[in-house]
């Protein structure tokens, strides 16, 4: 059955030499195999159709572009929540942040409480990326940060774990259902790809509120929405259901795609 799916994605995809489906779909049936909370999550959409088709192209470790010091040609745009209205945050930001933790929680086998200190003492990765964000404009900045996948090791993820959840300080919506917080979601093999990163500087100095101070997401191979900015908590889930409407995000809730290939 999945390689049915296979191979419709890939006439989708439409780039691919015909040589190529066989091969890959045995090595990306095998990768499906084992996870079906994330397949299941996916089944049926045309979401899910891309998803299985840049993983089968890129085996889940494919590098988005990076660039040099001489393309960063602009200031990097702020866009959605640019000032938390928050009173936590506010407190937490008038005090430089140094109250602020990020916690890492669920289905691991040691919670952690990290400090930014902490968190600027664990192994640096800087990134000159290009940030495209689905109203059609792109930014090119440079990101400092702690691979996500170096924090998840700390903790110890279980088996059961297939998601990684980030929940954000900044109230994005008002209404009469109450107050709505950003909220993010990736599978295990973006959380650990090695661009994956929570950054805590940009261009140089450290990360802007208007960007997510103090520690925001970088996921590169996707869109600009799933870049979680004022990250509070990770949370690794085996189930992205119980969190929000269900879809894994503030605008997957409101018909954004889960997964947002570039
Ligand atoms: N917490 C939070 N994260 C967020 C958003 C937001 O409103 N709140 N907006 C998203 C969108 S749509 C984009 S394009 C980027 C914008 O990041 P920037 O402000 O650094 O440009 O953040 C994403 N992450
Ligand atoms: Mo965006």
């Amino acid at each position: 059955m999945s390689a049915k799916i296979t191979r419709r994605g890939l006439l989708s995809a439409g780039a691919v030499s015909a040589a190529a489906p066989l091969a890959g779909c045995d090595a990306f049936d095998g990768w499906l195999r084992n996870d079906h909370a994330v397949r299941n999550f996916l089944e049926g959409s045309a979401n899910g159709l891309s998803y299985r088709v840049q993983r089968l192209l890129t085996g889940g470790t494919g590098l988005a572009q990076e660039f040099t010091e001489a393309d960063i040609r602009q200031p990097m745009r702020p866009n959605g929540v640019t000032q938390p209205p928050d009173a936590d945050y506010k407190a937490l930001a008038a005090a430089g942040f140094a109250d602020w933790r990020l916690e890492i929680t669920g289905l691991v086998d040691k919670s952690l409480s990290l400090s930014l200190a902490d968190l600027r003492a664990m192994p640096a990765k800087t990134q000159i990326t290009r940030h495209d964000c689905v109203e059609g404009w792109s930014c090119i900045a440079k990101w400092t940060g702690v691979p996500l996948a170096h924090v998840l090791d700390l903790a110890g993820v279980r088996d059961e774990a297939r998601f990684v959840l980030f929940r954000c300080m900044d109230t994005i919506e008002r209404s009469l259902s109450g107050e709505v917080r950003y909220y993010e979601s990736v599978d295990l093999v973006d959380a650990r790809h090695p661009q994956t990163i929570l950054a805590y500087g940009m261009n140089d100095a450290d990360l802007p509120v208007e960007n997510g101070a103090p520690l925001r997401l970088r996921v590169e191979r996707q869109l600009g929405y799933k870049m979680a900015k004022y990250l509070r908590s990770i949370e690794l889930v085996s189930d992205l259901a119980p969190f929000g409407d269900g879809k894994g995000g503030y605008w997957e809730d409101r018909g954004y795609e889960w997964y947002a290939g570039i």
